[in-house]
């Protein structure tokens, strides 16, 4: 693909937060950079032990591959390969890539001087995932307490965990998760929808503006939070969204270890009742 108009002008040097120079340059459309390498390196190697624990299991059926964490019994230690090892060598390769990632949207973010709300949010989503494999299972004591990397395996753990705690939906923090997703993808739906209907107007009649997009929902509403508004608002419903469900599952456990339905007898019992 040739080079846009527009690229070499913000093709800059400099930005970088490590190595200086050594990996300040694209390939085609890409920029580099020493996390570019270092992102790679992590989801080859990590992508490699996985078709190597995938080798070992008993099938190829890519709905029924399964790589699990150790048994409980292995504690907080490393494991032998074959029994959870892998597990825990592509759980590092993954935090390695997903933070490498990260850390190269900084550095593109720094070079254009824009914030930095897009390295930030993704951010958070690696923070849930951090928080599911590693601190969890530290909080529990055992790497055991992880969820297995496979499609139906993983969809099982969740369903074990959550049948573990009797019903799940009652956890507090759960709820708050489920909302802000839910409210999220109704966000996400009213401005994709309105920025479309504003840029797609009747054949002959000009592309319509912000007084347009502000109109609709006075008249609809009675309230526009405004073109830059909605994106913040959609910002804080997403990153809220991820933040809740490293919350509700950190707490299970660690924090209580009863049924969820259960915690909700502060509410039977406050005083109003009797
Ligand atoms: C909105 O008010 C607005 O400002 C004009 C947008 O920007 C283009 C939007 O996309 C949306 C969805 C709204 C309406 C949202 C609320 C919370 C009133």
């Amino acid at each position: 693909m040739a080079m846009l108009s527009f690229e070499r002008k913000y093709r800059v040097r400099g930005g970088t937060l490590i190595g200086g120079d050594l990996f300040d340059f694209w390939v085609g459309p890409f920029y580099v950079g020493f996390f570019g390498v270092l992102t790679m390196f992590f989801a080859v190697l990590g992508t490699a032990l996985i078709v190597w624990g995938a080798a070992m299991g008993p099938t190829w059926n890519l709905w029924q591959i399964n790589i699990a964490p150790p048994d409980l019994s292995y504690g907080l230690a490393l494991a032998p390969l074959a029994h959870g090892g892998l597990w825990q060598l592509i759980t590092i390769c993954a935090l390695g890539a997903f933070v490498s990632w990260m850390l190269r949207e900084v550095e593109i973010c720094r070079k254009l001087g824009i914030g930095l709300h897009v390295p930030i949010a993704f951010g958070v989503a690696i923070f849930a995932y951090f928080v599911l494999v590693v601190v969890r299972p530290l909080l529990l004591g055992a790497w055991g307490h992880g969820f297995p990397y496979g499609i139906f395996s993983h969809l099982d753990w969740v369903s074990n965990v959550g049948y573990q705690y009797l019903h799940f939906h009652y956890n507090p923090a759960h709820m708050l998760a489920i909302t802000f997703f839910f409210t999220t993808t109704l966000a996400l739906s009213l401005h994709g929808g309105l920025i479309l209907s504003v840029t797609n107007p009747k054949k002959g009649e000009p592309v319509k503006t912000a007084e347009h997009e502000n109109t609709f929902f006075r008249d609809f509403i009675g309230y526009s939070i405004g073109a830059l508004g909605i994106h913040r608002l959609g910002l804080f419903l997403a990153i809220n969204a991820g933040f809740w469900s490293a919350v509700c599952i950190v707490i299970s456990g660690p924090f209580w270890t009863r049924g969820w339905p259960e915690w909700w007898s502060w509410w039977l019992d406050l005083p109003i009742w009797r």
